[in-house]
């Protein structure tokens, strides 16, 4: 399996495996049985999942082959890369040209990565006033969603993603805060394994600041580097409500989980997406958000789809990207993802399982995105995903990547559509805690509204709606 942030970034995969690191699941979680497997067979070795009794293993062996009883089975470790939106991609040669006539400059700050961890405070409180601006808040009636219910209070959201820029004025009273933990103190307070984890984690650089690095714009138009997609996805979800600034999120009164496991290049690895995965669990989240995929078809996608399995067991909902995939078979390019996700698999969405709810994007006029996969079996609905305003980093907000007056690149993906259902799903389950989350999601997919452009598409036939929450 290929995998990739599904937003709004496009294939750039040359070799797909990290050489040499594979993923071995073995059968007993018997400490010494696993150990005395790598002590048989040389390498380095880590381990990913205690529940998942999953290691990766660094070796020069071939790790293929027949293995002794105690191997479940010996996967390869796939890289992870993002792929760039749809919008990028269709004007990335005329941006380009413009930037080399050298008559405009890119509004791109420099940022330091991981900047100290600010703790939240009282904002003053007033209209944002960008939220009149965020078209898809109103195709799904956040603002009843707002009016009804307790605004995702109680629910922990956790973004697996690029990190999210845990200052931002909009984010920082909607982070979740491990309250165990002392921040700073270099214990690990809680025990969790985790030293200092105040916000959620690195999985990437392997620290306690998920700060989402953004690139040079120039580097993200050549390169498919990170624009600031985590940051983007958790404002859709729980950007503050009333404060005064910028814009609101599905559910104001939720809280961000900040779980980062793709890199500011643009690149990440499917042990890491795992780690992120069963942190979560272990830390109370109560839906993971994954703007992210891959094209199935190999045979390795085990460790990962056990891992939302183990999800589901604890009662975690996973909300999922359907994938860009259209847009590149409309240009006559075969990355390999199909229109229907269903047909073509695309992982994780195609995976179906009961906790799963995969998502389609939908333009302002209630199309298909050009680019949006579908399925009607795996993918449950469509939500807003092109144009999408919202946060990022550096304290602004953007539906717009590069603006360069006639040219323009907007925020546009399945990757920008999970988070307003991951918002919603968190919206409905603060109505009542104690809703299973097999409850909450049937909930939801039961007020979707009807849409004829994803009829016979998506499992509802619908568009995400907050309109009948009472
Ligand atoms: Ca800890
Ligand atoms: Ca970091
Ligand atoms: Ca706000």
């Amino acid at each position: 399996m290929k995998l990739w942030i599904a937003s709004i970034f496009a294939v750039c995969i040359t070799t797909n495996v990290f050489s040499q690191e594979y993923l071995v699941r073995f059968n007993s979680d018997k400490i010494d049985i696993q150990k005395s497997f790598f002590s048989r067979n040389g390498g380095k070795f880590e381990l990913v999942s205690k529940e998942g009794n999953l290691y990766k293993w660094t070796s020069d062996s071939r790790a293929d082959g027949v293995w002794d009883s105690s191997v479940a089975y010996i996967a390869k470790n796939k890289k992870i890369h993002l792929f760039q939106n749809p919008s990028i991609v269709a004007n990335r040669g005329a941006i380009i040209e413009q930037l080399k006539k050298g008559q405009t400059t890119l509004d791109a700050p420099a940022y330091t990565d991981n900047p100290e961890i600010k703790t939240p405070g009282i904002q003053a409180s007033g209209l944002d006033p960008l939220f009149k601006s965020s078209w898809g808040m109103f195709s799904i009636d956040a603002i009843n969603g707002h009016n009804k219910t307790p605004q995702g209070k109680g629910i922990v959201v956790a973004v697996t993603d690029t990190g999210v820029d845990y200052n931002h004025v909009d984010l920082i009273n909607s982070m979740w805060r491990n309250k165990i933990e002392i921040s700073g103190n270099g214990i690990d307070d809680d025990k969790n394994g985790y030293i200092d984890d105040v916000v959620g984690w690195d999985f990437s650089t392997n620290d306690n600041k998920p700060y989402d690095l953004s690139m040079d714009l120039m580097d993200i138009l050549l390169s498919g580097g990170n624009p600031g997609h985590g940051t983007h996805v958790s404002g859709v979800i729980a950007s503050s409500l009333n404060n005064s600034l910028g814009t609101a999120g599905v559910a104001p009164q939720a809280k961000i989980m900040a779980l980062r496991f793709i890199g500011e290049k643009g690149e990440g690895s499917t042990d890491a997406a795992i780690k992120s995965i069963d942190y979560a669990v272990a830390n109370g989240a109560n839906i993971i958000n994954a703007s992210w995929g891959g094209e199935a078809g190999d045979e390795d996608d085990k460790p990962l789809k056990e891992a939302i399995q183990r999800a589901e067991a604890k009662g975690v909902l996973f909300v999922v990207a359907a994938g860009n995939g259209r847009l590149d078979q409309a240009a006559g390019k075969s990355n390999g993802f199909d229109i229907d996700t269903d047909a073509k698999p695309v992982v994780p969405a195609v995976y179906n399982l009961p906790n799963m709810i995969g998502v389609a994007a939908l333009d302002s006029s209630d199309q298909l995105a050009e680019f949006s996969n579908w399925g009607k079996n795996s993918i449950k609905l469509g939500a807003p995903g092109v144009k999408i305003l919202s946060t990022v980093p550096g304290d602004r907000y953007q539906d717009t990547v590069v603006d360069l007056g006639s040219i323009k690149a907007t925020w546009d993906g399945t990757s920008m559509a999970s988070p307003f259902v991951a918002g919603a799903l968190a919206v409905v389950w603060s109505q009542d805690l104690t809703q299973s989350a097999q409850t909450v999601k049937e909930r939801l997919l039961s007020l979707t509204a009807n849409t004829s452009a994803v009829a016979g598409k998506v499992a509802t036939s619908g568009r995400l709606d907050l309109h009948s929450v009472k």
